[in-house]
Formats: structure tokens, sequence, C-alpha cells
């Protein structure tokens, strides 16, 4: 079906949950003339969303650095130089207090992220810990932990948590030039484990590592043919750290980065879309057209895991500007 037929078409098409996306009818969406691709993702965003509303969600590194695996764009990995100083677990009162402070910033979720492979079983306590105490606080948990096996996802479900997020991070042709140590395979297995335990995916990737367009819209393609759609889907602008392999990658173009931004609304049109990683290299105006192309998440604070994010005060002042007001829990 062509764009075109598409943006004629009624809105129950425009709406339809659809989970066999051809990558041929995925490409033409995202060659589509930037006012058709716009127009059509703004529809579809405001048939299933307050079309003025942002969904907020705080990072915290619980485990920094010392990563034993090899991904190309991360300032964790123990096989860069990236200069950055490893830490062990930190403690559960620690990050308590951390969460209750992204609580009273007005944060509805909390996603506490770890440098590893996968949790080892005398890490799985703390972790739950953590998750029982960012949820008595009222905030949404979400994870990043590595990989999971089914058992693992289960006792962090038993534990209450709502979210896990592991990025499939790029096409799976393009995969092998960013990471060795471990698959596309690994990671979609990781995904069917954290969906089979009743946990809510949160699963994008990242753009401006070097890949073809065709890379971005094949990334977006796996997406929304998994079983279900990602309840979250982050879309990360590549943070180049100096000392990984990419941290002289060249910038994407912007228009390029927001029609990325569209596809994954018009192709996930429930979900909310996380303008992730890399807004501070972004202009309010960028950030404007990814919001006006569908994506209703961000994340605030002014650190990322490692890397930094724009921080609070222009984050509002941003929103002011465009009259946008976070969303309540649950939206
Ligand atoms: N270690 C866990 C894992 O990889 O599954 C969780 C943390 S990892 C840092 C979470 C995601 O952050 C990555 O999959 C990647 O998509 C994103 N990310 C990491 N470094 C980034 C960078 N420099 N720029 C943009 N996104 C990045
Ligand atoms: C995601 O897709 N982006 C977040 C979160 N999931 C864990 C992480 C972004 C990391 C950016 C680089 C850093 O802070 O080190
Ligand atoms: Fe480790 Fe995650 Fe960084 Fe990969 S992205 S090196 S797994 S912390």
């Amino acid at each position: 079906m062509t764009a075109e037929m598409h943006l004629n078409g009624t809105s129950q098409q425009f709406n339809a949950m659809r989970s066999a996306w051809t990558l041929e009818e995925a490409r033409a969406i995202y060659d589509s003339p930037f006012n058709d691709l716009l127009f059509r993702a703004q529809t579809v965003h405001r048939q299933n969303f307050e079309p003025n509303r942002v969904q907020l969600s705080r990072l915290l590194s619980i485990k920094t650095g010392g990563c034993p695996e090899d991904c190309g764009y991360c300032s964790q990995s123990s096989r860069h130089e990236s200069g950055l100083k490893a830490s062990k677990l930190m403690e559960v009162q620690r990050v308590l207090a951390e969460a209750k402070k992204a609580k009273d910033a007005g944060a509805t979720r909390y996603c506490m992220g770890a440098a590893w492979r996968s949790p080892k079983e005398r890490d799985m306590d703390a972790v739950v810990a953590m998750i029982e105490g960012v949820k008595d606080m009222g905030m949404e948990t979400c994870m990043t932990l590595g990989m999971l096996d089914l058992g693992q996802a289960q006792r962090l479900k038993e534990a209450g948590l709502d979210y896990y997020n592991h990025n499939i991070d790029t096409s799976e042709r393009y995969y092998n030039e960013i990471i060795t140590t471990r698959t596309f395979a690994d990671r979609l297995d990781t995904l069917a484990n954290v969906r089979d335990s009743g946990i809510k995916v949160c699963c994008g990737g990242i753009v401006g590592m070097g890949e073809e367009k065709a890379d971005r819209v094949d990334m977006l393609v796996t997406l929304a043919n998994l079983p279900e759609h990602p309840d979250s889907v982050p879309i990360n602008m590549l943070i180049p750290i100096e000392g990984t392999p990419l941290g002289e990658a060249e910038p994407i173009e912007p228009i390029e980065f927001v029609r990325t931004i569209a596809l994954a609304r018009i192709m996930m049109p429930k979900s909310h879309v996380r303008l992730s990683a890399g807004r501070t290299a972004m202009s309010d105006e960028m950030q404007a057209l990814c919001f006006f192309a569908g994506a209703n998440s961000i994340f605030v604070g002014d650190t990322l895991l490692t890397a930094e994010n724009p921080g609070e005060d222009k984050d509002t002042a941003l929103f002011r500007r465009l009259g946008i007001q976070p969303m309540e829990r649950g939206e």
C-alpha cells in the first residue's frame, strides 16, 4: 500500500494495531513528503493520545561502568577507554533517596540501569528491594540490567516491576558492526522472557551510528512486528563518547531523525515513543518537531546514565513555550 493511499484512508486504517508491516510499506512512509509524513504521524498521535502531554521518566545508573560487553557506543564498556570510573551496585537506601527526589520533581516513572551483561544471583535481593521501595513511593518502575532468563524476569515481575528496557539498538543487518558480545537473537530472547513474565516491554534503539536509512526503517519494522508492540519505544540519538569506537561518528541529519520518530509513531500508534538520549545536542525547534511527529515521553534530569541531559530548568522552559504538560501516571 502506498503512503498516499494511507493518507486518503479512514481513521480506522490510521489507527489499526498492525504487526505485519513490510519493509517496502515502511520505507514508503519514511520517504513520503515531510509535510505528509508529519501530518499523518500527528493524526495517529491525536487518535491515541492527548496531543499536548509528555510522559516524564527519570534514569539512575545503579551500577556504573566496568561492563564486559563491547557495545560500540557505550561509555560503560570495559573494552573502551572512555575514562569513566566504574562503581559497585549502589546501596538500596541511596537509590530510594534519589528516587524520592525524582518523584518530587514530577517524574512518574523511575528507570534504574546497571552496566551488566545480565544480573547475577547475588545482586537480585538488592534489585528486588529497589523495585519494592520505588513502587511504594507511587512511581512506575523500570529496570535495564542486560539479558534476563525467564526465571529472572519472573522474579522481577513478582517484585512489582512494571517495565523492562532492553533495546535492539539497530537493524539486524547492521547489528554486528556495533556489538559482537551478544547477538540480535539474544536480545529477542530476553524480550520474549520479559513479555512472557508479564512485564511491559520498553524497547527501541539508537540512530546516528553510521547506519543507513534502510537500517533505521528495518529496526522500526522489527519493533512493530514483535508479537506485541513495545509499550515504550525509546529512540536515542547517539551521544558520541570519546574513546569509544563511535566517538567520532557523523551526527545524523535532524530531518532524518524526525522521520524516524514519525515512522515509529505511525507503525506503533499506542506506544509511548520516547525522545531519549541526545537532547542536549538538539535545538528546541528540533525537539518541537519530534513532539509534533509523535514523541510523547522524555528523560528528565541533568544526567541520563553517564551522559548529559538538558535538566529541569531547560525542559520546564521548553514545555512552557510549547504548551506541553507532563502526563499523569498511567496515562
Ligand atoms: N547494560 C544494559 C544493556 O545494555 O542492556 C542496560 C543499559 S544500556 C546503557 C541501555 C541503552 O542505552 C542501550 O541499549 C542503548 O540503546 C542506549 N545508549 C547507551 N549509550 C548510548 C549513547 N552513547 N548514545 C545513545 N544511546 C545510548
Ligand atoms: C534508553 O533507550 N536510553 C536510556 C535508557 N534506555 C536506559 C539510556 C541512554 C544512555 C545514554 C548514554 C549514557 O548516559 O551513558
Ligand atoms: Fe554494557 Fe549496556 Fe553499555 Fe552494552 S550498553 S556496554 S551492555 S552497559
